[in-house]
């Protein structure tokens, strides 16, 4: 069986069973439930307050049916309320967080392997997971990824 070369600085790391790359992400996804979000409509002050308050960096944003429409992170909420001299706070009522949010995003389905999402998630610290209609289903996250291919390289080598 050809084998999996990983490259780091100064070593490789051979793997000789690579069937984890095509697991499908589906068991390994943080359920919707589970995901802070805020909803098309809301404002950027309530986004601003859900993004203080869980502490992450960045949420999806849904609409009424559950189905994903973009990404909101704490910058571009700050950006967007950044005037010429000063912040203009008193923006932050009037601004809905779909005028502001990132809409132009990669997702995964639930049967996409975790090859794909190891592509994405070297770069991005976690990716939407949405079904056949754009409903969102959760996400999968760099550290849930990372927490797997651990366990596989300690069983393996
Ligand atoms: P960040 O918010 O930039 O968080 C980076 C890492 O810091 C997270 O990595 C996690 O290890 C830790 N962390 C941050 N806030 C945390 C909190 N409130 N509770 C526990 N750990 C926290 P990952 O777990 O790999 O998450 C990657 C990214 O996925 C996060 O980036 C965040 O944007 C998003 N995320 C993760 N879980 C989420 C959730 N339940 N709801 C909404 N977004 C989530």
């Amino acid at each position: 069986m050809k084998s999996l070369e990983i490259e780091g600085a100064d070593e490789m790391i051979s793997l000789e069973h690579k069937e984890f790359l095509f697991k499908p992400v589906g068991d390994y996804v943080i359920p919707a439930e589970k995901v802070a979000n805020v909803q098309v409509g809301n404002n950027a002050e309530h986004a601003l307050l859900v993004l203080t308050k869980t502490g992450y960096s960045s949420i999806p944003v849904l609409d009424s049916n559950d189905r994903l429409k973009g990404l909101l992170s704490m910058r571009t909420v700050t950006n967007s309320i950044l005037g010429l001299a000063h912040i203009e706070y008193e923006r932050l009522r009037e601004l809905k967080v779909d005028e502001i949010m990132r809409a132009e995003l990669d997702t995964l389905k639930t049967t996409d392997t975790f090859q794909k999402g190891l592509d994405y998630l070297i770069d991005h610290p976690f990716i939407c997971v949405v079904d056949e209609a754009g409903v969102f289903q959760g996400i999968l996250t760099r550290r849930v990824l990372l927490k797997q291919f651990k366990k596989y390289i300690y069983n393996v080598i």
